[in-house]
Formats: C-alpha cells, structure tokens, sequence
C-alpha cells in the first residue's frame, strides 16, 4: 500500500547490501539488515496495539534500533514521538499524556520510574536498551522480517516533535509524510548528496536536526552514516577521514575549532560542513576556513518549519548569513503587527509559507491560529534582515529563547519552577553568552521579605524539575528585577549585568 515516507526513504533500499550505519565499534549495518530489523519492530508494534496514526513516544539512548523505532512507525503509520533522553520523568509524563501517547518505550534503567507515568498516562510501557536489547527487542524477535507498511498519505502525520514555549507549556508540533518529504527532497539537491556520501552523525537523533535533517536526507540519497553515540573529540577526529560530510551545531565546530588537530590534512576527504540550530558566530565560520580551508555552509530551521534557508553549495556562504530561501519556501521579512513586508534590509520578523511548514499544535488550535497569518504564513519569531541579494541575516529573536548549545530552552517553564522554591518571591531566567554553549541559562530571584535563597539549594530544588541542560548554570540574588514603566522586566538590562558569568 503507498506510503509517502516509507515508500521513498526505506522501500528504495530494501534489497541493498549497502552500509547504511557504521557504528563506532567498526560494525557495518547494511540497508537490507536496518530494514529487516525495523519490519520486525513494525510487527512488535502492531503487536501492542499500535494502530496507524496512534502516537508512539520513545525516549532511549542513541543506537540503530532507536532509529530502527522510527523507521518502524513510518511503516506501521504510527505518529513518532522522540524525546531529549534528557528529560525528567515529569516531563515525559505531560508529553506522553498530552500526545496521548499509547506505547513509551524507553531505556530499561528507567523502566522502574516511568512505568507509574505509563500507567497513569494509560500508556503501554517496552524497553529498549543502548545495545539494542530489551523487552521491545524480545517481542520483535519471533516477527517476520518483512511488513507490508500501512496506507499513507502525504497529509497523514508522521511525528510530533515537542517544541517549549512563552508560557511554558510544551506544543506538540505536527509534522505530516509530505513536510518531512519535501524538506528532505529540498537538501538532498541544495546540497547535492548522493550514494557516495558518508556522513559524519554525532548528533542526537530526538530533534529535527540529527533526525529529519541529517538522517532523512541520507536515507533519500542512500549514502551512509558513521553513526557516534554523542560528541565527542577524539570519536570526530578518528572517523572524519572516512566521512565526506557533517552536520553539526555551532557547539561542534568551537570544539573542532579548539582541538589541536583539526588542519587541513583532517578534513581533506570533506566536500561539506553544515551548521545550524543555533547562529555561528562569523569568527567560528572565519577561523574554520583558515584553519582548514574549507567554509562552513550555515543553514536556518525550526522544528515548525524543517529547513527555511541555506547558504549556496556552489555560490557564495556567506559568514554571519544563514544564507537563501530554499526552493519550495516562500520566505518573507515582515512587521511585527501587521505582517506586512518591510522594505529590503529593514529588520522584521522572519514568516514562512511551504510544503515543509508544520500542520499545527497538537490539541491547541487556538494557539495555532495565533502563529499563522491569514494568508497560510507561518510567524517564526526570528528578526531578520534580507540583502539586496537576497541572503538573510538573523539579528535577534522576538521570541524569549534561549538557545544553548543547540538546545532550545523557553525562560518562562524555568521561571515557574524558580518561583516555587522557598524563599523566592520571583524570578527572571536570560541567556547571557557562553564560549562552548554559545549562550547560557542564567537565573535571577529576588528574596521574599525576611528569605535569604542560596544558589546551591535552590539548584538542588529545582534538580529533579527539569532536565539537567535547562536548569540554570548560575542563579543570582538580586534586591529587584529591572522594570519598564509596563511593568514588565527588562531582560536586556539583565542579559547586560550578567553577561560576563562566563568569561
Ligand atoms: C549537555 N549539557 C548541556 C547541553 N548538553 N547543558 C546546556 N546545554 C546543552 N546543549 C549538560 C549536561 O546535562 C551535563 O551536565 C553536561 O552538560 C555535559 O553533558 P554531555 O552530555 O557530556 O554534553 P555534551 O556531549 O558535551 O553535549 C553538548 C552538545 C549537545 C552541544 C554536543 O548538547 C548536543 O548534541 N546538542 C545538539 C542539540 C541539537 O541537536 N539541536 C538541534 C535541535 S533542532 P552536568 O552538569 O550533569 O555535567 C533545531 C532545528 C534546526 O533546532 O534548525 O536544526
Ligand atoms: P527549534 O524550535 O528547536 O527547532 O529551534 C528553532 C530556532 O533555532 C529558530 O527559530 C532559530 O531561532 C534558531 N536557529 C536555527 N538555525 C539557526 C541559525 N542558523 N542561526 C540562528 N538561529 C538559528
């Protein structure tokens, strides 16, 4: 039966005896084995219950049956549902309950503090452990290696990403076959990727960039993938002269920039860097090149919207630009009120219309309305400039993000938290510049009456709350938060006295 995504990203490479993973112990796995594994969990899945269009929620660490999980719920029509294996287990019990999730599958060490969230959530609970073992894997086991993937469209749904917000209340993000198609089919041909390609992935694979980015691209031109559990130096510097590419966030590429062996013999078999989630600073682009002689090609996306613009292949990368729209993306600068277009080089906000933009938030149309205009334009809340040539530069955010080390993290879920703990009356949480993260997270309270809140317990209070890269990396008391006659609390005048926190 037709199936958008299955039938171009997984069917083409059935029969292929190609590498499609290289793990880090030398291990090749091939398309055909990748694809034999990923039937039998479609078979596991179906199994449990799982229906096309139900939500599958899995939070475990990287490994190719992680990834098989998703090449599973692609074939059996499922919503995939991937998490930061960061977060707590009170944050994956509101995903899971507000998507509505009806299997969790998540590593096995964490199996005895999630299977009370599963229950609650009325969620069946598998296992799935780094080496591919677990209880997912002993139902898959006895399956049949080959599935006849359900019926899907280009307009049925494919994942829920779960992107922070103003309010702190996370949004499910809905992403059709065809959003993720598209954006694909878009990369593959800016930056031209074939069967020869070997991608470096260090990237996690529960986000846009390390999941539909750097994997579905690869699957659609059908090269490989040198699969690296995380980031790490010396797992890079050992692996990259087998690699033609890389994708990676500016975190990679201050990093790169940091080891002694990063040259020009290292990266001489790579014909691409990529870099985005996060704006790379032009002196990072600069001393990439002078280093190596190769220029990083920065892109710009959202999990809303999959990629929006890219610097050329074959033309100009322009440092400090997160380059041209894409084929297929109608991008416009806008103002703020009216969505009007401002004039060429003005700032405004950054507002996108495609094939590749979201279908919505799960469960909130409202707030779904509040981010289109009535012409189908989706407001990213990113400022930017157009040049005369048509590159864009992102100069700000009208949105209260802050990005540290690729992750995004909305002040406001950390401010409710602070706001809790004993002795705080309020609180403030800014991103302020970080040399490895690029920015970041600093809290800010103000004591109640007679209170006198210390940083380290309040760190402690709040370490079970979230997830350990949102939690703030320093938390100042101060007598009061800055203020403007609105009443609202002047971030940049914070963001100002606590910009120096990390040298
Ligand atoms: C880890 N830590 C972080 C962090 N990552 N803290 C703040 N920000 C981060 N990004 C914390 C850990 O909790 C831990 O804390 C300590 O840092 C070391 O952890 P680690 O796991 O050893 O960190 P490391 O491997 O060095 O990870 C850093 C990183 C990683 C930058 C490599 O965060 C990463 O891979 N980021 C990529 C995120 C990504 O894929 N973004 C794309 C989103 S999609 P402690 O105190 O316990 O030691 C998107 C759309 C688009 O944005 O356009 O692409
Ligand atoms: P996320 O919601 O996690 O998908 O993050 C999307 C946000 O990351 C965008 O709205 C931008 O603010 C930011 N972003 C992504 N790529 C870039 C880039 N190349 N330069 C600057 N910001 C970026």
């Amino acid at each position: 039966m037709p199936n958008t995504l299955y039938d171009a990203l997984f069917r083409p490479h059935e029969a292929s005896g190609a590498a499609f993973l290289s793990l880090k112990d030398g291990r090749d796995i091939s398309y055909a084995e990748f694809l034999r594994l990923a039937a039998r969990f479609a078979h596991a899945l179906s199994a449990s219950g799982i229906t096309p269009g139900d939500r599958v929620a899995l939070q475990a660490k990287k490994s190719p049956e992680a990834l098989a999980v998703y090449a599973a719920c692609v074939a059996a029509g499922a919503v995939f549902l991937p998490l930061n294996t960061a977060y707590t287990p009170a944050e994956v019990e509101y995903f899971v309950t507000d998507a509505g999730a009806r299997l969790l599958i998540c590593d096995g060490a964490a199996r005895a503090v999630l299977a009370p969230v599963a229950e609650k959530a009325g969620t069946a609970l598998l296992t799935l452990d780094a080496d591919g073992t677990g209880t997912l894997a002993d139902l898959a086991r006895s399956q049949p290696e080959t599935f006849t993937p359900a019926a899907r469209g280009p307009h049925d749904l494919a994942a829920f990403l779960y992107t922070s917000g103003t309010t702190g209340r996370s949004k499910g993000a809905m992403l059709s076959h065809d959003n993720l198609l598209s954006n694909a089919e878009a990369l593959v041909d800016a930056w031209r990727f074939t069967g020869e390609d070997v991608l470096l992935h260090a990237l996690p694979i529960f986000h846009t960039h390390g999941l539909f980015v750097a994997t579905n691209v690869m699957l659609l031109a059908g090269g490989s993938m040198i699969f690296l559990p995380g980031l790490d130096m010396d797992d890079l510097v050992a692996n990259m002269p087998r690699a033609t590419s890389m994708m990676g966030v500016p975190t990679f590429y201050t990093r790169l920039l940091a080891d002694p062996r990063l040259d020009r013999a290292l990266t001489a078999h790579m014909r691409l860097f990529v870099s985005g989630s996060a704006p790379l600073l032009a002196e990072t682009h600069r001393e990439f090149e002078a280093r190596t002689g190769k220029r990083i090609l920065e892109r710009y996306g959202m999990t809303e919207t999959n990629m929006n613009t890219s610097n050329p292949y074959d033309g100009e990368r322009r440092a400090g630009t997160v380059g041209l729209p894409l084929p297929g993306v109608d991008l416009r600068i806008a103002d703020a009120e009216t969505g009007a277009p401002v004039a060429r080089g003005d700032v405004g906000i950054i507002e996108v219309k495609g094939r590749n933009v979201f279908k919505g938030y799960w469960n909130m149309p409202e707030k779904t309305a509040q981010e289109f205009r009535p012409d189908g334009f989706f407001i990213t809340g990113d400022l930017a400039t157009m040049d005369a040539d048509g590159y864009v530069a992102i100069v700000g955010r009208a949105k209260d993000l802050i990005i540290s080390g690729g992750y995004n993290i909305y002040p406001k879920e950390i401010e409710l938290v602070l706001d809790e703990q004993p002795g705080v009356a309020e609180s403030a949480v800014i991103g302020v510049p970080h040399p490895d993260l690029g920015e970041a997270v600093v809290g800010v309270v103000v004591a109640k009456a007679g209170a006198k809140p210390e940083e380290a317990a309040l760190i402690a209070g709040i370490a079970g709350r979230l997830a350990r890269f949102k939690q703030p990396r320093r938390i100042f008391v101060a007598d009061e938060l800055p203020r403007n006659t609105m009443g609202k609390v002047q971030k940049n005048v914070l963001r100002e006295r606590y910009k120096g926190s990390f040298g």
